[in-house]
């Protein structure tokens, strides 16, 4: 174990004791489970907003703590010898043996913005999501996001790639390939997650900085808060992206999110987010059409299509 200023946080892997691939036999059911009571009296949007049904599945699943001492770990990947790459959100990205030895944090890895805000709020920023990039088994390369400084206490969401060194101790060739606009004071509600679609682009994931001054920036076209992003790896626009030749950034997918940290590709192709939402309104939504809640105003507050 190296590194500094550890406490007790771990990260814990779940492992599945049987595939988790849809198979017959799992489809709804009925599940005895309390979910507490309803923390809104206002109708849903659509039936399963709020009461979605459960699924369940027949695997077993088991857990194992793999690796101790880390501190505020978000993202992890794991890279085609069974190790690990995690990051801990104070902005150390560490390589995990597939036997738990976490080895001192990777070097060459930017500059994050990890302030504690003014406002008192807790401070969500740092460094978060990462990935091996689709050919990391011959090119080494790897993507990650963060909170990127932009100076004067405001900072980013940003996606970068970087190239790991053999010996998994350092990243060089580190470059952004994309970078939130405009940067906000609020250190709240980045996101974010990569994901590869497997036609050579990918899906960055943003949040809508929280505040009541910035969350209406997710409907809005000309600023990348709240939405889905979609970039070629080296960060250049896919000209099939739908804001392509008309108003709105080129980089947009879809718009009208919340705070999107979880993300992922149906086995379709399709693209499928969470979104956290306040007290309760987590909303999950298959990237077409999207309902973002307002709790604290009791309201629906968006309802928009993508297209
Ligand atoms: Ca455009």
């Amino acid at each position: 174990m190296q590194g500094t200023r550890q406490t007790t946080l771990a990260a814990l892997l779940v492992t599945m004791a049987a595939p988790v691939a849809a198979a017959p036999g799992h489809g709804e059911t009925e599940v005895t489970f309390t979910r507490g009571n309803r923390n809104t009296d206002f109708a849903p949007a659509y039936d399963a907003q709020f009461r979605a049904k459960l699924v369940e599945g027949s695997a077993e699943t088991s857990t194992e703590l793999l690796a101790g001492g880390l501190v505020h770990p978000w993202g992890i990947d794991q890279l085609p010898d069974g190790s690990f790459l995690v990051t801990e959100r104070p902005g150390r990205l560490r390589h995990v043996t597939a036997n738990g030895t976490v080895h001192a944090p990777i070097e060459g890895v930017p500059e994050v913005y990890n302030e504690a805000p003014e406002t008192g709020w807790a401070t969500q920023a740092g460094l978060l999501d990462v990935k091996a990039g689709p050919e990391f088994a011959t090119d080494r390369m790897v993507y990650f996001t963060y909170s990127k400084p932009m100076g004067d206490g405001m900072s980013a969401t940003a996606a970068a790639r970087g190239r790991l060194s053999d010996d998994m101790t350092q990243l060089t060739e580190v470059e952004d390939i994309w970078v939130q606009s405009p940067p906000s004071d609020a250190a709240m509600h980045y996101g974010s997650r990569l994901v590869f679609r497997g036609d050579g682009t990918v899906f960055i994931t943003t949040g809508e900085r929280f505040t009541e001054k910035y969350r209406e920036y997710a409907q809005d076209l000309a600023r990348t808060y709240g939405k889905v992003i979609r970039v070629n790896l080296d960060g250049s626009i896919p000209e099939d992206n739908p804001f392509v030749g008309r108003e709105g950034d080129d980089a947009i997918w879809s718009l009208g999110h919340r705070n999107m940290q979880g993300a992922d590709l149906a086995p379709d192709g399709s693209l499928f987010v969470l979104e956290h939402g306040p007290a309760g309104g987590d909303v999950l939504d298959d990237g077409s059409i999207v309902f973002l809640t307002d709790f604290e105003n009791g309201s629906v507050m968006h309802v928009t299509a993508k297209d």
